[in-house]
């Protein structure tokens, strides 16, 4: 059997789940999001990453459907998450870039929204740059549907694909990530805490938040909170884990 039927199978099968790495407020470490992040739990092999299947997932147009599927799970645990008392944390999901073209997105979103009755700002989505610094008229009618409907958009990875500033200062965006690559060493590291800087200053004139993704030591997060880094996500601070284990994690919500 190919990877590519067998992954048809493990979809039907609902062999996929997703695990939820926190973010939090870099002021005070309090949580505000979770990123959804997919596993496939594999009857004989264990729990496989991302990086095996996605660009499988990608080449075959099977992500459409699975994407379709990670959407929705991701619009129940946010109800979830509101029901355990976190109502303000949001669900952050990764859109690839045929979901995002596929034509489907803004209605698949506008139906899960009324179905779950999210209110604004409880579902993220990650973007990549190569996907809206195309920036055709097209994305950008899209981008602004999405948050027509209450989404928060964010640019994943910002800073490694081929971002433009005159792209940049023409997107509907929310937020930029700060690609782990430049958090890495940043205290230590003269060019890393150069780029950095420069992000956080062009996204906060931009009306942009900045989460800085990839936080592996207290000395990286420190330096990023005293140089106004709004958000941070990391092993430092937590790793992706299954919902129960995020929950418990976070603690008893407010
Ligand atoms: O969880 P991990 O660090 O192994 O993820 C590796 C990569 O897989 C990341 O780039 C992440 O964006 C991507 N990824 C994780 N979950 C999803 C998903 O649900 N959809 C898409 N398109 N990509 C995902
Ligand atoms: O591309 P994207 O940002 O969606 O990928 C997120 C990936 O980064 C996840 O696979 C997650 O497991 C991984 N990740 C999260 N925190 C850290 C970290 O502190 N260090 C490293 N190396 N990877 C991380
Ligand atoms: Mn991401
Ligand atoms: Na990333």
């Amino acid at each position: 059997l190919d990877l590519v039927a067998r992954l048809q199978e493990a979809i039907s099968r609902s062999e996929f789940e997703l695990f939820f790495q926190p973010q939090f407020r870099a002021t005070d470490r309090r949580p505000i999001g979770v990123e959804a992040l997919i596993r496939w739990r594999h009857p004989e092999r264990g729990l496989i990453p991302p990086a095996v299947f996605i660009a499988i997932c990608e080449d075959s147009g099977l992500i459409v459907p699975l994407g379709r599927w990670v959407l929705r799970e991701a619009c129940r645990f946010q109800q979830r998450m509101a029901a355990a008392g976190w109502p303000q944390v949001s669900v952050a999901v990764n859109v690839s870039a045929l979901q995002f073209q596929s034509g489907h997105l803004v209605e698949d979103v506008r139906l899960l929204v009324a179905e779950y009755g999210l209110p604004p700002g409880a579902l993220e989505l990650e973007l990549t740059e190569s996907i809206v610094m195309e920036n055709s008229d097209a994305a950008i009618t899209t981008l602004q549907r999405l948050r027509d409907l209450g989404i928060v958009l964010s640019i994943d990875d910002f800073g490694t694909g081929y971002s433009s500033m005159s792209y940049l200062r023409r997107l509907p965006v929310d937020k930029l990530k700060i690609d782990r690559e430049f958090v890495n060493h940043v205290d230590q590291d003269e060019k890393n805490a150069a780029i950095c800087e420069s992000i956080i200053a062009m996204a906060h004139r931009f009306g942009m938040k900045v989460v800085a993704e990839g936080v592996e030591t207290l000395e990286q997060l420190e330096w990023l909170r005293k140089h106004q880094c709004d958000a941070l996500q990391g092993y430092v601070l937590a790793r992706p884990m299954p919902f129960d284990d995020m929950l418990a994690a976070l603690g008893p919500g407010k």
